[in-house]
């Protein structure tokens, strides 16, 4: 029988044993948010940031039915390299009882970094209520995850091509902290503004982390909920705003015109984005990930800094 049990790396217990900085990272952006081979390159580079910054990585995954928190080389070539499953939360049991090998979304990664005990968690975009959600009921499990499990989410906030609105509707009603980097405003992954004001700005690291000293503090009854700390991409790097809503204008009448229906949509958005943007909407996705993880380091270094 194999061990379901989650399954935390050597290096990575060791770093939370000794209160050093632990940063999660997911793999469903690895193995379905990234093309090869760009993708390996992508993994490799995210733990290399953290390496630099003296952060522990911790890419999080399923291999042959064991939860893993922390992937050896030869883990991330196999989520990089074979086709995988994309498991959430609930796909979690079937696969350790079917010893299955899957790569986690945000709202699995989140669950078992919550059981290893990391705090920190970067990734591109969070997944989000869909547009048409009124009939279809489409929300992603992340938003549910945020609200259950005390990891504070580094991200570029949700890509347009969801409803940014409804989103953060939703994370209000789930009581979920949505903190500003460095921004007044809710970013929308490619694009640095959505239009969608925040209640909560934050200027610094050391501010992130006091504000998860205080939810470990306060302890709230029932679960502690997690944190999205809305990371804008660099004005620098940023698409091109005309030429961004161009393209998803495109993609939109493209979806509607060939009847792409249900959970085939967001697919067929995405890969329609990149080849119409001739890659570049790729190239700005690498970039504000990477940005993402290196504030998530700077963070989670601020945060075992607190606790040491
Ligand atoms: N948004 C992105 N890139 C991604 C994802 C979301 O910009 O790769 C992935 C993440 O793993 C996220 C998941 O957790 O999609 C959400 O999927 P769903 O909507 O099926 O919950
Ligand atoms: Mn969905």
């Amino acid at each position: 029988m194999t061990d379901p049990r989650v399954q935390v790396s050597e290096e990575v217990a060791d770093a939370l044993a000794e209160r050093r900085p632990v940063v999660a990272l997911e793999s469903t952006i690895i193995s379905h948010g990234l093309p090869r081979p760009r993708n390996r390159q992508a993994a490799a580079d995210f733990e290399a940031v953290l390496r630099a910054a003296g952060v522990v990585p911790a890419t999080i995954a399923v291999l042959d039915g064991v939860p893993r928190v922390g992937l050896d080389d030869g883990g991330i070539d196999r989520i990089a390299g074979e086709e995988m499953a994309k498991a959430s939360v609930r796909d979690l049991p079937v696969l350790a009882a079917r010893r299955g090998s899957a790569a986690t979304t945000v709202a699995a990664t989140m669950r078992l970094a919550a059981v290893a005990g990391v705090r920190v968690f970067a990734t591109g975009g969070l997944g989000g209520v869909h547009r048409g959600f009124v009939t279809t009921f489409d929300e992603s499990a992340d938003l549910g995850a945020l609200a259950a499990f005390p990891v504070a989410v580094v991200c570029a906030g949700v890509k347009s091509v969801l409803d940014i609105g409804a989103t953060l509707e939703r994370l209000e009603t789930l009581s979920v902290p949505v903190v500003g980097y460095r921004t007044d405003e809710f970013p929308s992954f490619w694009l640095p503004t959505s239009g969608h004001r925040l209640d909560w700005r934050v200027d610094t690291p050391e501010e992130v982390a006091a504000i998860l000293a205080a939810q470990d503090a306060l302890a709230e009854p029932g679960a502690t909920p997690g944190l999205v700390l809305a990371n804008p991409v660099p004005a620098d790097v940023a698409w091109e705003r005309t030429e961004h809503d161009r393209v998803l204008a495109e993609a939109f009448a493209a979806a509607d015109a060939a009847k792409i229906r249900g959970k085939a949509v967001t697919p067929f958005l995405l890969s329609f984005i990149v080849q119409a943007s001739g890659g570049r909407s790729l190239e700005v996705n690498l970039a504000l990930a990477r940005n993402n993880v290196a504030v998530a380091a700077e963070v989670a270094t601020a945060y075992a800094t607190r606790a040491a």
